[in-house]
């Protein structure tokens, strides 16, 4: 059995089509791990443990369980209206977001916008960023003016693995970095 694939399934379904496996998220975005099991095993036929395993394993903590176990959501990535309740807080001067070269000029234009997500993701350094871009095709990083933004009244989130989130990132808070580790 291959976690990684699994694993992509299951943050698929968490984060954007429950439907898909026949299960429900309620409004904190919360499934019910009996029925995720069922719903995953139609596909890739798993048990509790392999799913503790695989939530455990998770090397972005993709996964938070209820602490009485009974219920499981995705910490943050989601497309479908969910409140994970975010930490608001005050970021780090700089962030970074690694995107696709062929995305640049628009981003350079419009700013940064989430897409089919909630909200934009940012990440706290450059190698991180550029994990992120490499996604997407050929890398390019912007540097983001967070405290900037923070300070003219931009919200941030800090999702509890750790990933930097906010609703749009205007242009005039972005700037490509020169990269200082080309590939
Ligand atoms: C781009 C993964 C053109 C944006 C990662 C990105 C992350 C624009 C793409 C998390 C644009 C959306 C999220 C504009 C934004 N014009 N393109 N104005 N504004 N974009 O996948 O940030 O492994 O929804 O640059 O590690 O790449 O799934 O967002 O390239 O944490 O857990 O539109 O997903 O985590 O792509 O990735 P995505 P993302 P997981």
């Amino acid at each position: 059995m291959d976690d990684t694939r699994i694993s992509r399934y299951i943050s698929m379904l968490l984060r954007h089509h429950p439907e898909a496996a026949g299960i429900t998220v309620d409004r904190h975005g919360w499934a019910n791990v009996e029925e995720l099991i069922a719903g995953v095993s139609r596909k890739f036929p798993i048990d509790r443990a392999d799913l503790e395993r695989i939530v455990v394993r998770d090397k972005k903590d993709r996964y938070s369980l209820s602490p009485d176990g009974t219920k499981i959501r995705a910490n943050q990535g989601h497309s479908i209206d969910v409140d994970v309740e975010l930490e608001e807080k005050e970021p780090p001067e700089v962030l970074y977001h690694g995107t696709a070269e062929r995305f640049a000029a628009s981003i350079e234009h419009e700013g940064l916008k989430p897409q089919g997500r909630l909200y934009v993701h940012l990440s706290k350094d450059e190698k991180t960023a550029r994990i992120v871009g490499q996604r997407h095709g050929k890398p390019v990083i912007f540097t983001v003016k967070a405290g900037e933004m923070f300070r003219a009244g931009h919200k941030f989130y800090l999702s509890v693995n750790n990933v930097w989130l906010t609703e749009k990132v205007p242009p005039e808070y972005l700037a490509v970095l020169q990269l200082t580790h080309p590939n």
